[in-house]
């Protein structure tokens, strides 16, 4: 193997990250399965490569916003799995003290402003985080993460045209995993290429691979140039898929299996793994241990979300403004 430089360590830190993600998430769905988390879960198992690629490029003053797929972009952004998880199972010891659950995660600590539950809700939050930035004049930049359906939503359009006009220092990343719950993008919409939409309201566009991290790092190291120098948004689709249903227990009669197994053949964990192996830099007993880490950080993170008590009755009217 060769000497870890620092490119080095920064691409093997992908691969780490990717695993931690995934590892997070295996043991979120079998912490649903024995009813310690309750509620709806939709897993980003399969997606993780958006998340870790564009998130590896900023720093930790910069702005992430997320949708009810956001676990991965919280732990991307650099959360604590620990409260991530806590607040997953509503534990008093996770993020919002248990209130929001998986699909309203926040680590405003670390830049993770919030998730939500709403399809396309927090696109134009990210442009109030933008806005706040440019007339700050701080050099950061707001990343929200959607998935197709959210581009369906009269707020993604909106957002568009405010963000482009007022060149705010925003970059929308579309996660284009084919379907909007249970329907086929084709269901609902004619345009096939959710960025042909940025070109409409003259904002850079870059189509992207999503699972390939690598790729998806440097078409969000072009967006983030422009932004970064002022000159306003930028959108990156990255196409991928998930491969579990909508939400856990989906039976997910709505897709093909042959589709399922084809994508599951684009892995990004595995394919990014074989990329450093090629490179030589790692070999099947790092890459093994690399897995092996993860999922001992994430036991370790389980126990403590599992031990901590249940909100006391009165957290409800805690971190909310009257
Ligand atoms: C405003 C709103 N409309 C409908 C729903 C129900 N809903 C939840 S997820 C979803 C599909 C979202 O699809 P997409 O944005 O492509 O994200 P993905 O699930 O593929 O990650 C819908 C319609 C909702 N939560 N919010």
């Amino acid at each position: 193997m060769r000497p870890a430089g620092k490119n080095t360590r920064e691409l093997v830190s992908l691969l780490q990250r990717m695993w931690l993600i995934r590892a997070f998430e295996e043991k979120v769905s079998a912490l649903y399965a024995a009813r310690h988390i309750v509620g709806l879960l939709h897993l980003g198992i399969g997606q993780e490569a958006v998340a870790v690629g564009a998130c590896s490029l900023l720093s930790r003053g910069d702005y992430v916003f997320g949708g009810h797929r956001s676990h991965g972009h919280a732990i991307a952004k650099g959360a604590d799995i620990g409260r991530l998880l806590a607040e997953i199972a509503g534990r008093a010891a996770g993020y919002c003290r248990g209130k929001g659950g998986s699909m309203h995660l926040a680590a405003p600590d670390c830049g993770f402003i919030t998730a939500t539950g709403v399809v396309g809700g927090t696109i134009p939050l990210a442009l109030g985080a933008a806005f706040a930035a440019k007339e700050r004049k701080q050099g950061r930049v707001a990343v929200v993460f959607f998935g197709d359906g959210a581009g369906q939503t009269g707020a993604f359009h909106e957002s568009l045209n405010i963000a482009s006009l007022w060149k705010l220092p925003v970059i929308f990343v579309c996660e284009n995993n084919g379907y909007a719950e249970f329907t086929p993008l084709s269901s609902h919409t004619l345009v096939e290429r959710l960025s042909k939409h940025a070109k409409t309201y003259r904002i850079p566009g870059f189509v992207v691979d999503g699972n390939d991290v690598l790729g998806v790092r440097t078409a969000v190291a072009k967006a983030l140039r422009g932004a970064r120098a002022g000159k306003g948004p930028a959108f990156v689709e990255c196409l991928t898929y998930r491969l579990r249903g909508h939400y856990e227990g989906d039976p997910a009669k709505y897709r093909e299996l042959s589709e399922l197994a084809e994508w599951k053949k684009k892995d990004p964990i595995a394919r990014f793994a074989r990329v450093l192996k090629g490179r030589k830099l790692l070999s099947d007993a790092e890459i093994g241990a690399i897995e092996g880490e993860a999922r001992a950080l994430v036991e370790k993170a389980a126990e403590f979300a599992l031990s901590s008590p249940w909100p006391e009755a009165a957290e409800v009217a805690t971190q909310v403004t009257p």
